[in-house]
């Protein structure tokens, strides 16, 4: 770096409010707020931020993201989808998306003194895990794709912290806070701010060299960095293909999902028993659902990712239900150590993987391991047995 870049920094960072994070996910707004926002320097000019900008995209690219921009705070269009999509409630059981107010959709007002929101993103598909061919092995349990290796919440968000410390180590001190997925963000609406790509007919954001085959990760920072071009155009034109596939029908219309019926919400989000009408329909997905994204003709375009983190674990890619089916709690519990399967719980995990032997083809194997556990101490696993016995009796 140049020391007249390396001066500007400096400059830059004094009068900011800090708000060094740790970082939790939900900010602890008390502590981050020490004192008023700084009016933004760049009006006043004399300082080089759009070196700085470069700077960071370089170091966001050497962490392991493969894209990085950066966004303003406008939100608005958002925000009125978002509240239109609770209105009906299509969250279902997902409290938690109502109940942060306008913060979801104002960055500022999630974390106070935030001026532009970095957002990264980073690949997840491992090589060739033969997705359709599992999906038509209905003896075979599907994981979805990025269940298959290490959660994905801590790797990232060190990665981001990493970022924020480098930022740190050029221009001294400044406010910022790292999410990743589990905050009230609207993480797509800023990616699309941040011209990361567009948000296709399934929800998903999309990028034409990278399919939707990727996490997102935001670093919320006070510094008033130039902001990228959002990507206004989409490309997704008659295209409906993930909307026909949907194996539940759980959309709407383009852009508009229905958690309720969404797999991916019935087999991760959902505490309770699976609607009776949906489970023939859940096929064997017993921890998500990939459907939209493998149909999608951008993710032709999608690489694998050479993270070791989420390479396939415990040949979750490759395992039988009913071979699943018999993990003791002692057994889940340490093959999911450091997975995001560990999210849905034990009972659930049964529960789901009930549901996808009631869906395969009678065997001995699959009428074995559903009878194990016809009496099994958990009522809702006992009830989603019988269900699934009863299918095969049909
Ligand atoms: C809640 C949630 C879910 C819910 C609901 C999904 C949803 N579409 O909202 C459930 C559990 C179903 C889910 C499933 C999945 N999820 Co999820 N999920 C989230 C979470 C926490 C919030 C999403 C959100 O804000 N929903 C609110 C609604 C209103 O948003 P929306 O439906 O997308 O609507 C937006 C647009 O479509 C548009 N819009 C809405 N209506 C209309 C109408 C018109 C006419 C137009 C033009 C636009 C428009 O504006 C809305 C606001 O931006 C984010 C993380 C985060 N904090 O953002 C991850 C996230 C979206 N999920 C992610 C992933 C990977 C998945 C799965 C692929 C996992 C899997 N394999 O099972 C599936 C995909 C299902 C799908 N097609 O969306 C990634 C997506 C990465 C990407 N490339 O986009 C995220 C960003 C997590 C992350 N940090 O990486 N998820
Ligand atoms: S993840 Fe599966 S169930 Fe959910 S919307 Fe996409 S295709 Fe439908």
């Amino acid at each position: 770096m140049s020391s007249n870049v390396w001066q500007n920094y400096t400059y830059l960072h004094r009068g900011f409010l800090f708000m060094h994070s740790p970082a939790p996910d939900i900010p602890t707004l008390g502590q981050a707020i020490k004192e008023p926002a700084a009016q933004p320097r760049a009006a006043t000019g004399g300082f080089d931020l759009a070196a700085l900008s470069l700077d960071i995209k370089e170091w966001g690219r050497e962490l392991g993201f493969q894209q990085v921009g950066i966004a303003g705070l406008d939100l608005a269009e958002h925000e009125q989808h978002l509240q239109r999509w609770l209105d009906a409630g299509y969250q279902g059981e997902m409290d938690y998306m109502a109940a942060h107010g306008r913060k979801r959709s104002h960055p500022d007002e999630l974390v106070p003194g935030t001026l532009r929101v970095i957002s990264l993103r980073m690949d997840y598909l491992p090589g060739d895990t033969e997705m359709s061919k599992r999906l038509s092995q209905p003896e075979t349990a599907y994981v979805s794709r990025y269940a298959l290796g290490r959660d994905y919440h801590k790797l990232i968000r060190k990665r981001l912290q990493q970022l924020a410390e480098r930022i740190q180590q050029a221009i001294g001190p400044f406010g910022y806070r790292a999410f990743v997925d589990s905050a009230p963000v609207l993480e797509k609406a800023i990616a699309q701010q941040a011209g990361l790509g567009w948000i296709g007919k399934n929800t998903l954001v999309l990028n034409r060299k990278a399919g939707s085959w990727f996490f997102l990760g935001e670093l919320f920072v006070d510094l008033p960095l130039p902001v990228d071009a959002p990507h206004v155009s989409e490309h997704c034109g008659s295209c409906n293909a993930c909307l026909d596939i949907c194996p539940t029908g759980a959309f709407v219309g383009p852009y508009v999902l229905d958690a309720r019926r969404c797999i991916s919400y019935l087999t991760i989000e959902l505490k309770g028993a699976i609607p009776v009408e949906l489970r023939p329909l859940i096929g064997n997905r017993v921890f998500g659902c990939d459907d939209c994204q493998i149909i999608c003709p951008w993710n032709r375009f999608a690489r694998p990712t050479s993270q070791g983190d989420f390479q396939p674990r415990h040949q979750l890619d490759n395992s039988e239900l009913a071979q699943l089916f018999r993990w003791t709690e002692e057994e889940f519990l340490s093959r999911t150590e450091g997975s995001p399967l560990r999210r849905t719980g034990y009972q659930n995990w049964l529960r789901n993987l009930a549901v996808g032997l009631g869906n395969a083809p009678s065997s001995i194997p699959v009428l074995e391991a559903l009878e194990a556990r016809r009496d099994d101490p958990s009522e809702l696993v006992r009830e989603h047995v019988t269900w699934a016995l009863a299918q095969h009796q049909q």
